[in-house]
């Protein structure tokens, strides 16, 4: 079927196979959206059936009315997106309120959009407003960033500070932090709300317990932030695993050096002195 063969749909494949492949999508655990150019919907119109009918999305999000996106379904597993994308995969489309959506292809075998679907919209809102570039939110099960949830306390400031310490390149990827959503039940508004107030200020959430949602532009630049911030986990984990203290590490000048070099702002809230 040609429609699968557009780019962003490629892409958002790739991605799937990606995350399966990290280990981060076990069973039917994470979800993707990506919200469509006008472009790519004009690219695909041939192919979208626009009767479906109108399902509450939970939540509103004024600001995406009418747009599309292309989601991962409720229940669908990540390691069957390349083989089997027609029942995995589907559009949907927002109506001109921003509170419904209808179907418009894929989910050939009677699926829906993700159970985190409010959570993925108002992510998406967010960050539409804040810069119109953004059109990807990736929820994953990154393993190390939630045993990381057992033992650090529940903060922006803890979870951004030991994360930057364990790789250098991690405050020049995720310059703005990583806010952290304490346990809460996943699937509904709450916690949707919860999100989406931290997504103003932050690329990356973790969810205590949970996983991670990240932000970004496109595939690449969202996939190589959870990446990033899962091995900086990971380090950071086996680190824990040797020695509950570091003999050295990197300090709040040498972030500030770091900083000036590489033209980026680091907030100086995460730069406190231990
Ligand atoms: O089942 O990851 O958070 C998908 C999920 C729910
Ligand atoms: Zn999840």
């Amino acid at each position: 079927m040609a429609i699968l063969n557009c780019k962003f749909i490629q892409g958002f494949m790739r991605m799937c196979q990606d995350g399966f492949e990290q280990g981060w999508h076990e069973r039917n655990g994470g979800n993707l959206s990506y919200r469509m150019a006008d472009s790519e919907v004009a690219e695909v119109s041939p192919y979208l059936s626009k009767d479906a009918p109108m399902m509450p999305i939970g939540v509103a999000v004024p600001e995406l009315r009418s747009e599309y996106f292309l989601v991962t379904g409720s229940g669908k597993f990540f390691r069957n997106v390349i083989i089997d994308p027609l029942d995995s995969i589907g559009i949907i489309k927002l109506d001109d309120k921003g509170e419904n959506y209808q179907l418009c292809w894929g989910f050939v075998n009677g699926g829906r959009p993700t159970s985190e679907l409010p959570s993925h919209l108002m992510n998406h809102e967010v960050k539409k407003k804040k810069d119109s570039k953004y059109r990807v939110i990736y929820h994953s099960h990154t393993t190390n960033v939630i045993v990381l949830t057992f033992v650090l306390p529940l903060t922006a400031e803890v979870f951004t500070r030991e994360l930057w310490e364990m790789a250098t390149e991690c405050p020049v990827v995720f310059p703005d932090g990583v806010g952290v959503v304490p346990w809460m039940v996943p699937g509904g508004k709450d916690i949707a709300v919860a999100s989406s107030k931290l997504m103003e200020k932050y690329d990356v959430i973790v969810w205590a317990h949970h996983g991670i949602f990240c932000a970004g532009p496109d595939f690449d630049i969202t996939f190589g932030l959870c990446h990033t911030v899962e091995k900086s986990a990971e380090i950071l984990v086996k680190m824990l695993a040797i020695s509950p203290t570091k003999r050295q590490t990197i300090l709040p000048d040498e972030f500030r050096a770091l900083a000036k070099d590489f033209k980026v702002s680091l907030p100086e809230q995460f730069l406190y002195e231990k």
